[in-house]
């Protein structure tokens, strides 16, 4: 543990994984201030298994063996087992860190349909479906151990200390954990905060019906769990059989997408390559194992289910360029003449991509407009609280100018895309800047902010990763234990994250935005702060979060529900807090800034933020109205 509480202290952070690999060697074969070193020089505060690796390649020391748990997954997605020791990329980060908890989950997720089933420990949540049992029988334990109880109930009105039942079920009192009567607080929630629409203001909006359809949200999928064939080591097969589907999975949807490309016809399985006539023409679809520059282009290894290949592009081809856009993980169609020797020699790259054909939506009788939001932060001291509620006040008809009047009064739908509330322990230090410590209070203060967005107006509400929700990707929905006051707005629609709203026949496809993560780690000349390009490499590979056991976790879910299986008209990210917007292949790509002034960890690692600046989407052309800037109520917060 010395490492890593010699990283905390110096505010890193580092994976379970790299843990795993670092830790005989720590004080041994290096210093604490060298893997410090190391991780600056990269630009990241947080030390995962690839740093990791790295680090301890460029001081000549081999990693220790990879994990049983990575092994068995190799076993399961490869067909073949790897020649030598091809480092993949694709090893799961996220599998390693909590692989049992992260398949719980999964499975919980499943059966709930995505609603919360997280156990918090001192929830208030009326509306919990199942009671605890112990909280309806205690008397009926007589277990052996300690169990505590939950007594808390209805809105931590009536608190009553917590106790915990000892052998045989004697009450023992905790004296530690009981609270006290009524807790001060010392920062706001927002009770008090009443916006009301301005006198006389007319919104034109409230008379346009409404036209919106969930079109996608992963709480309405529903997932068939793996079963496991028998009792010994059931959470390890079940893993390895959940990420077997979950590959499977991308691969037939993305053959789909790729086939839809004429110039990809006659794909042959990488199992049967070598039956094929010498020199002739050959295509693949695989999904990228490496990738490697060589003196010569780029080697890949690929594999499609039915085997492995080396594939091999030379710098003076045509579509060499588009090796730059291929990251680890992503599937793509390699055309090619092949070699009895294991290569095929590329002559062209096919990415899943978006047709360049112009989509034609009938026209809307009336102008409708929708709000891209994300990123509020609220919990933060950082938070713009002043700038937020003058926007609360602008969509109540406090406006600037004419033009700034019509708007308003014909907007009808506002998207929140994730992170609304800034959450407990998320990052480095996070806990001296926080005003409201509490995750509860974080959403009551945002219902209470969100109260005030007139009634006409529906909010799609999904969370990032600073909520209450599923780390990994998909995130099916907040945890309602924590997020209720959410639940309980009359005109909130709580939506997953990846989403896609129809509104008035347009498609929204709404995302939190992670997967920017990726391109920027993968892509060259890609930045945190050029979030719309990012967005363009992931509509290129069709995928939300191409990269497996990179930064982004993915659930193990077996099916592949971040391919982004239709062409949207608009596609909406923040997490990144810059506001940048570009037009791709017809589709409208938006990533909505934040609420949140420049955090410490952001200094840190040099995130210039946007606060402040809200775009508005004319819904009928899906395409960018104006953007409303409240930034100047957000200096120095
Ligand atoms: O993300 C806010 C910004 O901070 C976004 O640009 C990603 C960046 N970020 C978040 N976590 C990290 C780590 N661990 N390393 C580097 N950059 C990071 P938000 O999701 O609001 O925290
Ligand atoms: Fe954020
Ligand atoms: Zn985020």
């Amino acid at each position: 543990m010395d490492l890593i509480r010699d990283l905390m202290m110096n505010k890193y952070l580092i994976t379970s994984s790299a843990y795993f690999i670092l830790q005989d060697r720590y004080r041994k074969d290096f210093a604490l201030s060298e893997l410090i070193k190391f991780a600056k020089t990269r630009g990241t505060f947080v030390i995962d298994k690839a740093l990791a690796e790295e680090f301890l390649a460029s001081k000549g020391i081999a990693a220790a063996g990879s994990s049983l748990l990575e092994s068995i997954e190799r076993t399961a997605v490869k067909s073949q087992p790897a020649e030598g020791s091809i480092s993949t990329g694709t090893a799961s980060e996220t599998t390693a860190v909590t692989p049992v908890s992260t398949e719980t989950e999964v499975l919980k997720a499943q059966n709930e349909a995505g609603q919360s089933y997280v156990s918090t420990g001192d929830a208030s949540d009326v509306e919990h479906e199942e009671p605890l049992p112990a909280v309806e029988s205690p008397e009926n334990e007589y277990s052996n151990g300690t169990h505590e109880v939950e007594t808390s109930s209805g809105n931590g009105e009536e608190e009553v200390p917590r106790a915990v039942y000892g052998d045989y079920g004697v009450l023992v009192p905790l004296e530690e954990e009981i609270i006290p009567e009524k807790e001060v607080k010392s920062y706001s929630t927002y009770s008090d905060l009443v916006i009301t629409p301005k006198d006389g203001f007319e919104f034109r909006a409230k008379e346009i019906p409404d036209d919106y359809e969930i079109k996608f949200d992963v709480k309405n999928i529903k997932l068939k769990p793996p079963k496991a064939k028998n009792a010994n080591g059931k959470e390890g097969e079940i893993i390895v059989q959940a990420y077997a589907s979950y590959f499977k999975s991308r691969m037939k949807k993305m053959r789909r997408i790729l086939r839809e490309n004429p110039e990809v016809s006659g794909v042959i399985d990488i199992a049967k390559l070598n039956y094929v006539a010498p020199e002739g023409e050959v295509t693949i679809i695989g999904l990228i194992n490496s990738k490697r520059e060589t003196r010569k282009g780029y080697m890949f290894e690929v594999e499609d289910g039915t085997g492995i290949l080396k594939v091999f592009i030379g710098r003076d081809k045509e579509d060499y360029k588009k090796v730059f856009d291929i990251v680890p993980d992503a599937v793509v169609a390699f055309k090619g003449y092949y070699s009895k020797k294991g290569i095929l020699f590329a002559n062209n790259i096919y990415l899943p991509d978006v047709p360049l054909y112009k989509r034609n939506r009938p026209p809307l009788d009336e102008k409708v407009y929708a709000v891209l939001l994300s990123d509020i932060h609220v919990g933060s001291d950082k938070f713009c609280e002043k700038a937020f509620i003058k926007f609360l006040e602008w969509l109540n008809g406090e406006v600037n100018s004419r033009e700034e009047e019509e708007i308003v009064s014909r907007i009808k739908y506002i998207i929140i895309d994730g992170d609304v509330v800034d959450g407990v322990g998320i990052y480095p230090g996070q806990y001296s800047e926080l005003v409201i410590p509490d995750v509860f209070d974080q959403y009551e203060a945002l219902a209470n902010l969100l109260a005030n967005v007139p009634e006409h107006m529906t909010m799609f509400i999904g969370p990032g990763n600073h909520d209450a929700a599923r780390m990994a990707l998909p995130q099916p929905g907040f945890y309602r234990e924590y997020a209720h006051p959410l639940f309980k707005l009359k005109n909130a629609v709580i939506i997953s994250n990846p989403a896609v709203i129809n509104l008035h026949g347009r498609e929204f496809l709404v995302y939190h935005g992670r997967g920017i993560e990726d391109v920027v780690s993968f892509i060259p000349n890609r930045s945190h702060h050029r979030p719309a390009e990012a967005m363009v490499n992931l509509l290129k590979l069709r995928h939300l979060a191409p990269t497996f056991g990179g930064k982004v976790p993915i659930a193990p879910d077996p099916e592949d529900l971040l391919v982004i299986e239709g062409v949207p008209d608009l596609f909406h990210t923040g997490h990144v807090h810059v506001l940048q917007y570009q037009v791709y292949h017809g589709v409208f790509l938006v990533n909505s800034a934040t609420w949140q002034a420049q955090t410490e960890f952001q200094k840190m690692v040099n995130i210039v933020p946007t606060p402040g600046k809200v775009p508005i989407i004319d819904v009928e052309t899906a395409r960018l109205k104006t953007v409303i800037d409240f930034s100047r109520w957000c200096e120095g917060v």
